[in-house]
């Protein structure tokens, strides 16, 4: 599957995961879908049948409310059947609504409070430097989350200890909960913060494959002693018009059966 096809079929089984509660976080979960189908078609160094397996690369969900854009990708790579995408946050599902390690295959680290992922990260790039593993550590976070505080603390501490393979991702959508980012606490320049903690930074088009594609390669090649930073410009509710227009009403919506009618008429 090229990776085009793939990020459709990642878009559709999000909101398939969604619609089978009937609401959730489609707007940060679609923002994500592009970056997650380029990681897992090209990047990512795991094994769907052996999860666990010790020297594979490793993905920290910092924002983990988007937990329906992973599950689909990871179903579709095989780590667990599709039919569990109808199970969100039932009871006694595998998948819960923010992700959860003890629970899905596939998924690296718990998150859900926003603004731990990057220290998580920090604490599994040093352990694989104590076992002399050699891998990647991928972090995805929000931009709004970017707001709390131990971000930065993880930040100076991933520089301080020259942690370079760490490339942490930001989804800068430019919403959050109750707004605009820029409204709620401006969190620009997102590249110049990074740098100035000691960081390599990027900025790139969160929707364009090929734009990613080069920024994660020109990261992972870097191995300079800097962490490294991939700032993604992208879209809330991105792939679905009504979806794209509804502004922060996005971050926690309905998919209805009307709503995901739709939008699988739109993903077709
Ligand atoms: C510590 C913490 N505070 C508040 C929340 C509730 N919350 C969930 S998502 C969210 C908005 C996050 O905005 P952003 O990081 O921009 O996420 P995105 O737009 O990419 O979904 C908030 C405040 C939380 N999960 N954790």
């Amino acid at each position: 599957m090229d990776v085009a096809s793939f990020s459709k079929e990642i878009r559709r089984n999000t909101l398939r995961c969604l619609h089978s509660q009937g609401s959730g976080h489609v707007g940060g979960s679609l923002s994500i879908v592009d970056v997650l189908a380029v990681l897992y078609s090209k990047h990512m160094h795991v094994d769907p049948a052996d999860p666990k397996k010790d020297d594979r690369d490793k993905l920290v969900l910092s924002k983990g409310h988007a937990g329906p854009a992973l599950y689909a990708t990871l179903a579709i790579k095989g780590f667990f059947p599709v039919e569990w995408l109808d199970t969100l946050n039932k009871l006694g599902t595998r998948l819960p609504s923010h992700v959860n390690i003890n629970l899905t295959p596939g998924v690296d680290m718990t998150a859900g409070s926003l603004g731990q992922g990057l220290s998580c990260a920090c604490g599994l790039a040093v352990a694989d430097r104590l076992k002399g593993i050699d891998r990647y550590v991928y972090v995805i976070t929000g931009d709004g989350e970017l707001q709390e505080g131990q971000n930065w603390e993880g930040a100076m501490f991933a520089a301080h200890k020259k942690l370079d393979h760490i490339v942490v991702i930001v989804d800068s959508n430019k919403l959050q909960i109750d707004g605009a980012t820029k409204d709620v606490m401006n969190v620009e320049d997102i590249c110049g913060k990074f740098e100035a903690f000691g960081f390599d930074a990027q900025r790139v088009n969160g929707h364009d494959f090929d734009a990613l594609d080069k920024a994660i390669v020109k990261a992972k090649s870097a191995r300079n002693g800097k962490p490294q930073c991939i700032v993604m410009d992208t879209v809330k509710g991105k792939g679905v018009s009504f979806y794209e227009a509804m502004g922060a009403g996005v971050h926690s919506t309905t998919v209805t059966d009307e709503q995901y009618a739709a939008a699988m008429e739109e993903l077709k």
